[in-house]
């Protein structure tokens, strides 16, 4: 190894662990980006919408990934761009199975996913991850190593795997997240996998946008069931009882009868479909063909009763509704008069001078009146 390679930044941990990077490699000057005559930079010429449309459709990867850019960003001007592309690309959209997969931090879900996806790219289907994480959304960052846990995916020519969009609420999340699963299905990928952290709002988030909805579930620690309290068990088609392995096994089988009871007494998630308990072990590939089975026969039972389309119909109705709350939140909040005057009348509420309904409705006043002003 020579000198550059073996270069470690400051901030890098002493102690040499597996989850950090080892060495960094010093950056190349990228001729491409340098003019021949002039020696000059220039500024990479932006693609067209039709360039984008077309490398979606033909599963340019580094277009595609390049449109989930265009996708995510908040400036305008991309905005734009994107919404032009998306528009162009709706009628090669929506022909996937989307399944969302939920479950505490730990609990194996990128293990699962990377099993999963290679069981399905196997099966001739192509499969993109995509990730809802409700932390980047609060910290800009993103679960840490999920990436490296996907080795083998990441590098099948199959599949596609997009971390979290970050920046925003989890409102513009999600906004994010459904556009880039639309652009995914329009470049080709059959089944498209919604990975989340059991965090605050991000299930309902997601089972807002997906046809199956599973949560990944741990044996072990006091044996309780996970996500009984948050009511997560009545938005899920399927609970699957990971790391039945080794001596965890007869633990694991305890615990699906144990949630088969419990499920029983629930409503379930999704009209005509019971929600069942499984086990598997996604470290030894175990019991993942059987999930699948299960998703299939969930599409095939809810496309036959209608409740798949349906639930379709729903979410976009639902995607009307959260864009407009989205919206009006953000261009209230950010309204400069508003921003002026509300610590002053909040001020006013918390000393008692003021109600709170008179507080919204002087807001709202403001708000308005500006607006119409503009
Ligand atoms: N024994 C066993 N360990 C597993 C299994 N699936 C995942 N793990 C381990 O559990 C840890 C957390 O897995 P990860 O996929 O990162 O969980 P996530 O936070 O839900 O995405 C890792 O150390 C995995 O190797 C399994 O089926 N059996
Ligand atoms: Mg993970």
């Amino acid at each position: 190894m020579n000198e550059e390679r073996t270069y470690r930044p400051e901030w890098a941990p002493k102690e040499q662990t597996a989850d950090f990077a080892t060495a960094y490699v010093k950056g190349k000057e990228d001729t491409t980006l340098r003019s021949q005559e002039t020696k000059k930079w220039v500024k990479r010429k932006e693609r067209s919408v039709s360039e984008y449309v077309e490398g979606v459709l033909n599963n340019d990867r580094t277009i595609l990934a390049q449109a989930i850019t265009l996708v995510e960003s908040n400036a305008a001007k991309h905005m734009e761009r994107a919404q032009q592309i998306l528009h162009e690309l709706l009628p090669h959209v929506g022909r996937s199975i989307r399944i969302g997969i939920t479950g505490v931090p730990g609990a194996g879900k990128s293990t699962f996913i990377e099993a999963f996806g290679q069981f399905l790219c196997e099966q001739g289907h192509r499969v993109a991850v995509l990730a809802v994480d409700p932390s980047s959304s609060i910290t800009g960052g993103s679960i840490l190593g999920d990436k490296t846990r996907m080795e083998n995916l990441a590098r099948d020519p199959r599949a596609f795997i997009r971390p979290s969009p970050s920046g925003g609420t989890l409102g513009g999340v999600h906004r994010k997240t459904r556009e880039t699963m639309l652009l995914c299905e329009a470049a080709g990928y059959d089944i498209i996998l919604i990975e989340t952290v059991g965090v605050g709002q991000s299930e309902f988030v997601v089972r807002s946008m997906v046809d199956f909805f599973m949560m990944i579930a741990l044996t072990g620690a006091g044996d309780e069931l996970q996500g009984m309290k948050k009511g997560i068990m009545e938005l899920v088609d399927a609970v699957v009882i990971n790391k039945a392995d080794g001596d965890n096994k007869p633990k694991a089988e305890a615990a699906r009868e144990e949630y088969n009871q419990f499920l029983h007494y629930l409503r379930p998630a999704t009209p005509g479909w019971e929600t069942k308990a499984y086990t598997c072990s996604a470290l030894l590939g175990e019991g993942i063909e059987k999930v699948w089975n299960v998703v299939e026969a969930f599409i095939s039972v809810t496309k036959q009763s209608g409740a798949f389309d349906a639930r379709r119909r729903h979410q976009l109705k639902d995607w009307i509704y959260s864009m407009i709350k989205d919206y009006l939140e953000s261009s209230f909040f950010s309204h400069p008069q508003i921003k002026a005057e509300l610590p002053m009348i909040e001020n006013h509420v918390i000393a008692g001078t003021l109600s709170v309904t008179k507080a919204v409705q002087q807001l709202l006043q403001i708000y308005e009146t500006k607006k119409g002003s503009e």
